[in-house]
């Protein structure tokens, strides 16, 4: 029997698909694990439930090889630190770019390490870091601390900085925008997204202004960004001291981004706001339940915040609304456990089962 091609049918790595548009020439070293072209799903369900004008997008990136959209730039980051000569990358994390650092830099054969607040990183994302053979460091601090620890460090040695003040990874993350675009056509009206450290809401709108530019699409979407009500500094204004949510990954009380993600919100005419936890989880179960994806819980935010800006009368027309499900669900097996009833447990018998099931 032939072996497979060692490409998955359709995948080519994603720097070679939009080439064009990033910073790449024809020696640069691409490190790929064939991430990207994601599925964009259709949720007619979800529409329904949450407003029958809206024709809900889903932007699965927890498809991605690493479970998170933090692959698109990371495929960038890393490919570049080898170009640059790199030897050894860091970053802080709230756990997916840890994981995608992790994997890509074991791909490259970097040295890699991970700085993580301690105890709040969901489980799948650190289990990652540690296969792939990081060096994973639990700072007892949050992720605001931990960044500014790698500041300083990437500062004063010759490490590469591969969080997304590394401008490699909003590079690579605006392809998100690419394909959305390629498979509707044009830009959605809505853009809807979570908001942490606000890297991502910067490469979606740079993406999306690139495509405009060069013609590909004839408008803009509205950015509409949603940040945890416990971990909201854009929204409230100023850095908060201590954030907290049960989205982990969002729990980020002074983004890097900031200046950046605001310009995406006023030069779209979009808005950025609050989820509530309860909002997030709602959203979340509602995902898995009627749509059958399952996505992080900073994921939901996006689903969240479109079904309250819903609810509130935002969406005066019929609109497309893309709404990106940043990481996906097997990441914080914990939080699924813990939000869903539990489930029965009985001895191996036809009729006890049976009537259990109500048969
Ligand atoms: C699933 O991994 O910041 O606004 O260190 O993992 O670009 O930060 C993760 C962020 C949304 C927010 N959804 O994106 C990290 C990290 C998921 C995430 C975000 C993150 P940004």
């Amino acid at each position: 029997m032939q072996l497979q091609a060692p490409s998955r049918a359709g995948r080519i790595p994603l720097i070679e698909r939009y080439r064009e548009y990033l910073p790449v020439n024809d020696e640069s070293p691409i490190v790929s694990l064939l991430e990207g072209d994601t599925p964009l799903i259709k949720a007619d369900r979800l529409s329904r439930a949450i407003d029958p004008k809206l024709s809900i997008y889903l932007k699965y990136e927890g498809l991605n090889p690493t479970g998170s959209f933090k692959d698109r730039g990371m495929t960038m980051a890393i490919t570049k630190a080898v170009e640059e000569g790199s030897k050894a990358v860091i970053c802080a994390s709230t756990g997916n770019t840890a994981a995608a650092a992790a994997a890509y830099s074991a791909r490259a054969g970097l040295t890699c390490a991970v700085l993580l607040p301690k105890g709040e990183v969901a489980l799948g994302k650190v289990s990652q870091s540690m296969m792939h053979g990081a060096r994973v460091i639990a700072v007892t601090g949050n992720f605001d601390d931990a960044l500014r620890v790698v500041l300083e460090i990437t500062e004063k040695y010759p490490v590469t900085l591969v969080n997304s003040l590394n401008p490699y990874r909003i590079e690579g993350q605006k392809t998100g925008a690419f394909e959305i675009c390629d498979v509707l056509g044009d830009a959605p009206a809505f853009h809807a997204i979570p908001v942490g450290n606000a890297g991502n809401i910067t490469a979606y709108w740079k993406g999306y202004r690139e495509y405009y530019e060069a013609g590909k699409i004839a408008r803009l979407p509205k950015m509409l960004g949603f940040q945890a009500a416990g971990a909201a500094p854009i929204v409230r204004g100023r850095p908060i001291q201590n954030p907290e949510t049960i989205a982990t990954a969002i729990r980020i009380g002074n983004p890097a981004s900031w200046k950046t993600a605001v310009a995406a919100r006023d030069e779209s005419g979009g808005t950025i706001d609050t989820v509530t936890d309860d909002e997030i989880v709602d959203a979340y179960k509602m995902l898995a339940s009627v749509e059958g994806v399952f996505c992080e819980p900073a994921s939901a935010a996006s689903v969240a915040g479109v079904r309250k800006l819903a609810a509130a009368g935002y969406f005066k027309e019929p609109a497309q609304v893309v709404c990106v499900l940043t990481g996906h669900g097997l990441k914080d097996p914990n939080r699924a456990v813990k939000v869903s009833p539990p489930f029965m447990e009985l001895p191996p018998e036809i009729d006890t089962i049976a009537g259990e099931l109500g048969l």
